[in-house]
């Protein structure tokens, strides 16, 4: 079959939203694209546990302790199945890991951000894990099948996330004067990076058009960032608080709320690893993978020993 018609029959699948399997054939770009999102997703699951991972041992109580533990540990899960998913696509876990060591590979930039309050965990939980949310609500219905697949379950579990983050909020914001203000700082410090989070301006966006036609996308990032702006503006009322722009302002004509601009030098600043915290992000990530060096090694071995084992015959326990 010459590529013309291959071509053909993978345009058709994704026309008629049948799933491309790893095992077909797809063009090196569509495989090239998902390998790249799909990793850099992984790695913003696993850096993701590092911001939260500070507060653990701070928790205010042993209720907020296992809540935020299990939190941390889901997105340890998420991290794995997402690798798994760009595997089967020929890229080594190894060389990912390596790409993110190295800094080749990006992770998403509001990890790179300091947790210095504990009302930052409720602010992560309800704007993170909500701007999170919404694009992988889209990524269920991605034209990768093992990474849809992936996200429904991954979608089920934020869902969580992102309401413990508002209800620890919520109870912040009918607190003291003191946790009060503690509330809207986290708020101020974690909005504008969460609207980052949906990536550049769709005019600069440069994977978004192909991405969109190979259905890898179904949604554009200017698109899902005012989804975004749309809820939150409605949520943060629950809470009596505001949002740290002034030119929120809803538009009638648009049926939007309309937002202030994003200051994309800081959005790049922080993509190219000049944010706050890149570095201690990185240094973090190396250590715990060479800290586990041991234990890989010792899987390893064991299973290799096991490989050399004779095989215990079928039914021989049974007869026994
Ligand atoms: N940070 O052409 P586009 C989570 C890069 S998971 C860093 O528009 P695309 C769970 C982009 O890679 C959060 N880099 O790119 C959790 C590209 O560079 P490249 C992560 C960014 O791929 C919650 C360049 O800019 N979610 O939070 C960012 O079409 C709480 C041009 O951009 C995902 O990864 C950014 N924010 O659209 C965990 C979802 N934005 O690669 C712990 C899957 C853009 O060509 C606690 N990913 N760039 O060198 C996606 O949906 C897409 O990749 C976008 C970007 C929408 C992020």
């Amino acid at each position: 079959m010459s590529v013309h018609d291959l071509e053909q029959i993978f345009q058709k699948k994704i026309d008629e939203e049948v799933k491309i399997e790893p095992k077909e054939w797809m063009p090196d770009a569509y495989r090239k694209t998902n390998i790249r999102q799909i990793s850099q997703h992984a790695h913003s699951e696993i850096v993701g546990m590092l911001p939260e991972g500070n507060w653990i041992s701070r928790a205010p109580s042993l209720k907020r302790k296992a809540i935020l533990m299990a939190k941390v540990q889901d997105e340890a899960g998420h991290g794995l199945y997402l690798y798994c998913a760009a595997e089967t696509l020929g890229m080594s876990r190894e060389q990912m890991i390596d790409d993110l060591h190295s800094g080749k590979a990006k992770y998403s930039s509001i990890f790179n951000y300091p947790t210095l309050t504990w009302a930052d965990m409720g602010a992560i939980g309800w704007l993170v894990d909500g701007a999170a949310i919404l694009n992988q609500v889209m990524l269920c219905r991605t034209s990768y099948g093992p990474y849809a697949r992936a996200m429904v379950r991954i979608c089920k579990e934020e869902s969580f996330h992102q309401r413990q983050g508002f209800e620890s909020l919520l109870v912040l914001s009918k607190g003291t004067d003191e946790q009060k203000a503690m509330c809207q700082d986290a708020i101020n410090r974690w909005w504008w990076p969460s609207l980052m989070m949906f990536g550049p301006k769709d005019s600069e966006s440069t994977n978004s058009d192909q991405s969109m036609k190979w259905k890898i996308k179904r949604k554009t990032n200017d698109e899902l960032r005012q989804q975004f702006v749309d809820m939150c503006v409605e949520q943060v009322k629950l809470l009596g608080m505001t949002l740290p722009d002034p030119h929120l302002k809803w538009n009638e004509e648009r049926g939007h709320y309309d937002f202030g601009e994003i200051d994309w030098n800081e959005f790049w600043n922080v993509v190219k690893g000049n944010g706050p915290c890149n570095k201690q992000r990185l240094e973090a990530r190396r250590k715990a993978h060479e800290e586990g060096r041991w234990v890989r090694e010792a899987a390893a071995a064991h299973a290799e020993k096991r490989k050399q084992q004779p095989q215990t015959p079928k039914g021989a326990l049974a007869a026994a």
